[in-house]
């Protein structure tokens, strides 16, 4: 099937895109869902390519797994789990059984009391040392981290509450330079770790504790622990009030929706927070429930696939026309390349063909500014994912969000359109050129066109709509790696850094040999503590 699509994509290259656009394929290429536009019509995709993706994705059993994903079957095969983030939005407390047992009632009730929780802390009614908690500092790394700190910034306008701050790196300076401006007295210190054992969050937490330590009587009262580990919580000595578990059907890049999510609440309020669920929910039930063509995550995997997997374009740039989405392109960055860079298919034999693509990117237009050279001219084709509000949340600064628009509009343009040496040699005489260096002036200032890219449009960036756009892309990196054969939820490849990195502090300590390592090892360790006398 990878073969046909893969023909389909070399006749398609020749077609180019501009040259589709006839009666309706705007529309026809585009799908709605619940206020988003997704526009995939700037793309080489036709309907043939389309019905073959389509039926690629039912050979591939989606509708089935779907189904096991959604009813908490251990779909996670490598680590026996159910995959159930989305239990965490069910506001509908529709059952959901895990061995036999429904697990909303504990879902419920964690979200019960972190809203009871953020209340208290919001209104000053649990307070520090010194008052109340002016600042939140969240402790934690990967998908304790970026979910939250991608959505604190992204719903910036809605933030009301106490100032989220966030440490991830066991880099010192990361915790240093933070805390270096906080008051102790007034900080509120959220150990966000799914294990409650990863080195850089047990690390910073310990830093932080040693921190109050010195400024408030009751450093422990501070402290706020997100962890499923509830008793190493505990053994850690925060108190059981303040400790908000979940189960290990949350993975970590997927686990925004609960606890892990308490920043999030803290700064935007509880409402807000179930908001940024309910948009996610919505999505959910789209997903389980449009057909494919209607199907915004289905469509969006689809678009993906037939560019890494059909065309074979090994990067996809997410370029979101939004200064608050910063960080949406390093969250989607592990969401996807963490769930589908594997080599193994899920029955255990190599996957014999690209695993998911490359995910980078940077909000427009300061990207324009840098590296769209290479998008437009360069020799590799960067499929480009634009998102853009129809409006800001700055009324006065209206006319700023209308150039943002433009700008944002007029790059699928130009990828698209391109410009032909004709075009420039014209513009080249018009600026005087003649000859030979007519000719090479005009050379350089060629586009190919025939760029694909899709558009992602809504209304505002409110919490209900970053809900929405977040379960998006967890479904469609899903789909991806039910067609693919990837086990979406594991994570391995992470492992063999983290041992070595354990054995090597010794070393680097000076109190294990070096003479185990390889040369260059021994060179950077030598270097190092040479360095460090
Ligand atoms: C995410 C990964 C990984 C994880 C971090 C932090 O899916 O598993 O990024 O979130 O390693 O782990 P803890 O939350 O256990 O500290």
């Amino acid at each position: 099937m990878w073969r046909d699509l893969k023909g389909m994509a070399e006749k398609a290259r020749s077609r180019g895109i501009a040259s589709l656009f006839g009666d309706g394929r705007a529309a026809a290429f585009s799908v709605n869902a619940d206020g988003l536009l997704l526009d995939y019509s700037k793309t080489t995709i036709n309907a043939d390519a389309r019905a073959a993706l389509i039926a690629l994705s039912e050979t591939r059993g989606l509708p089935e797994r779907r189904e096991a994903m959604f009813t908490g079957e251990p779909i996670n095969e490598t680590e026996g789990r159910a995959v159930l983030h989305t239990a965490l939005r069910n506001l509908a407390g529709r059952a959901i059984k895990v061995d036999g047992r429904d697990v909303m009632p504990g879902v419920l009730d964690t979200l019960a009391r972190m809203k009871s929780f953020a209340g208290l802390v919001r209104s000053g009614a649990y307070r520090g040392a010194g008052g109340a908690f002016t600042d939140v500092v969240n402790i934690g790394i990967g998908g304790s981290h970026l979910g939250p700190e991608m959505a604190v910034r992204a719903l910036a306008p809605y933030a009301d509450g106490p100032r989220c701050h966030f440490v991830s790196n066991v880099d010192g300076a990361d915790i240093s330079d933070t805390l270096a401006r906080l008051d102790p007295a007034r900080t509120l210190i959220l150990v966000a770790s799914k294990t409650f054992t990863t080195t850089e969050t047990m690390t910073n937490a310990a830093t932080a504790h040693k921190w109050l330590l010195g400024a408030v009587a009751d450093p422990g009262a501070h402290f706020v622990a997100l962890s499923t580990a509830e008793r190493k919580a505990a053994e850690w000595g925060i108190d059981a009030s303040r400790v908000f578990g979940f189960e290990d059907w949350v993975g970590g890049r997927y686990s925004i929706w609960g606890p892990i999510g308490l920043s999030l609440m803290i700064a935007i309020g509880p409402d807000g927070f179930i908001d940024f669920l309910r948009g996610a929910e919505a999505m959910d039930l789209h997903f389980r429930d449009a057909p494919p063509t209607e199907n915004m995550p289905v469509m969006l995997s689809l678009v993906g696939l037939w560019h890494s997997h059909a065309c074979g374009y090994a990067t996809r740039a997410v370029l979101p026309y939004d200064q608050r989405l910063g960080r949406l392109p390093a969250y989607l960055q592990q969401l996807e390349m963490e769930s589908n860079g594997k080599g193994v298919a899920l029955g255990g034999r190599s996957l014999g063909y690209a695993s998911g693509p490359v995910v980078w990117g940077e909000p427009g237009t300061n990207g324009q500014h840098a590296f769209y050279q290479l998008i437009h001219q360069g020799t590799a084709v960067v499929p480009c994912e634009f998102l853009v509000a129809a409006r800001g949340h700055e009324p006065d600064l209206a006319h700023q969000h209308a150039l943002l628009v433009a700008n944002c509009l007029a790059q699928s343009e130009a990828l698209m359109q391109g410009r032909d040496l004709e075009t420039a040699r014209e513009l080249m005489r018009n600026a005087g050129y003649r000859g030979a260096e007519l000719e090479r002036q005009a050379r350089h200032r060629v586009f190919p066109g025939a760029r694909p890219s899709t558009t992602l449009m809504y209304d505002l960036l409110t919490p209900f709509r970053l809900g929405q756009i977040i379960a998006l892309y967890e479904h469609r990196v899903f789909v991806e790696g039910v067609i693919l054969g990837i086990n979406s939820f594991d994570q391995w490849g992470v492992e063999l850094g983290k041992e070595l990195a354990k054995a090597l502090q010794p070393v680097l300590d000076g109190t294990v040999p070096l003479d185990e390592k390889d040369g260059s090892t021994r060179q950077l360790i030598t270097f190092v503590q040479s360095k460090r006398g």
